[in-house]
């Protein structure tokens, strides 16, 4: 068993694992090098030699237990035929979101359309480098994605003026994606990925009373379809005022927590393994500070299962030398 299952079972392990999000990105030079001549994001996603290459740069770099399939939560409206660009210093920008353009997608052409990413998977999961770690494979959650689909570009603070007008629209869509990201999970699944992380990056957008409809229900559901498959499945509702109550009725079988919450509260109060918590902007600073604030995780979680993570993703102005450094000191605690 590898020491992120062992975490998630609830058992002790000799070193805390780690991985990063985004510890595949823009601060590796060796990453830079090949988006510089490939400048359409979506293409790189779907070459399989590339995406499964860049998939494993950070292993070949740090002693990290887990590799993230290099893509992309947005390959998801774009497997169901709507527009997706990544444009530079700006961002996803999406197409139209038609009802009856999406309502063609059948599972055939969806799996067609990303089938690259399962090859990627596949590659990288007979890897040597891959060997007695975690392949992880991901989606975005319900809500997460209906907010880029409706709102078309990334919410950054707040969504359109109008984003809940049509809910005749929502009420059609989130049925379809759910649908659709079981399929994706279960292509991801079939073709390698170990465990699967569900990013909720935009769960702090909703008042409270919006939690069920659009957060907790979509999300169980999709919870318990990886269960079924007896896969492992990490839950990170980014900015949730409420980490306790997401992780009783959600039930995943670890939660990733943003740097804006009370570590020392969530080991208090939240009973299954946890995941991340340091603020990526900690390795933009100094290795003392680092490592102070890397102490900190460790001290408080070191007698709850604990998956060492970030926040949020790696920062593209970060260097490599900190993210070794962190990951020695992870595994020398
Ligand atoms: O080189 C570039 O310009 C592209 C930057 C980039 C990268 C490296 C994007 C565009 N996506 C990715 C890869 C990516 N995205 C991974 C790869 C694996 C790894 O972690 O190493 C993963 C897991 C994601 C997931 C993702 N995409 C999320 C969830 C996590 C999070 O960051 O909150 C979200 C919200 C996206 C949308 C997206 N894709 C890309 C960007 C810049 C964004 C965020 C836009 C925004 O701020 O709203």
């Amino acid at each position: 068993m590898t020491p992120i299952q062992e975490t998630i079972l609830n058992k002790k392990t000799k070193n805390t694992p780690i991985w990063l999000m985004r510890q595949a990105g823009r601060y590796l030079p060796e990453f830079r090098e090949i988006r510089k001549i490939n400048p359409d994001f979506i293409n790189l996603c779907l070459n399989e030699n590339l995406s499964s290459e860049i998939t494993l740069q950070p292993l070949k770099r740090f002693e990290l237990d887990a590799a993230i399939i290099f893509s992309d939560i947005l390959m998801l409206p774009y497997g169901l035929n709507q527009k997706v660009e990544f444009k530079k210093d700006f961002g996803p920008q999406l197409g139209p979101l038609s009802l009856d353009e999406i309502s063609k997608v059948d599972e055939v052409g969806f799996i067609e359309k990303l089938y690259p990413i399962y090859k990627s998977i596949k590659k990288v999961s007979e890897n040597n480098l891959i060997k007695n770690k975690n392949l992880i494979g991901f989606v975005g959650a319900p809500w997460t994605l209906l907010v880029y689909m409706i709102n078309k570009h990334s919410p950054k603070k707040e969504l359109i003026k109008d984003f809940f007008k049509d809910k005749f629209l929502i009420e059609k869509i989130l049925p379809i994606l759910e649908k659709f990201l079981k399929i994706h999970i279960n292509q991801q699944i079939k073709n390698g990925a170990t465990v699967i992380q569900i990013f909720d990056s935009w769960a702090g957008l909703l008042d409270e009373k919006d939690l069920p409809n659009y957060i907790y229900t979509p999300t169980q559901n999709l919870v318990e379809y990886v269960k079924s498959l007896n896969i492992p499945v990490i839950c990170f509702p980014r900015g949730i005022k409420n980490y306790k109550n997401y992780c009783d009725i959600v039930e995943p079988d670890a939660v990733n927590i943003d740097y804006e919450v009370d570590p020392i509260s969530i080991c208090r109060e939240i009973k299954i393994p946890v995941q991340g918590g340091l603020d990526p902007k900690v390795l933009l600073t100094d290795i003392n500070n680092l490592k102070k604030q890397t102490l900190k995780y460790l001290d408080v979680f070191k007698d709850h299962p604990y998956i060492f993570n970030l926040g949020h993703g790696v920062l593209p102005e970060t260097n490599p030398d900190m993210v070794d450094y962190l990951v020695k000191m992870v595994k020398d605690y």
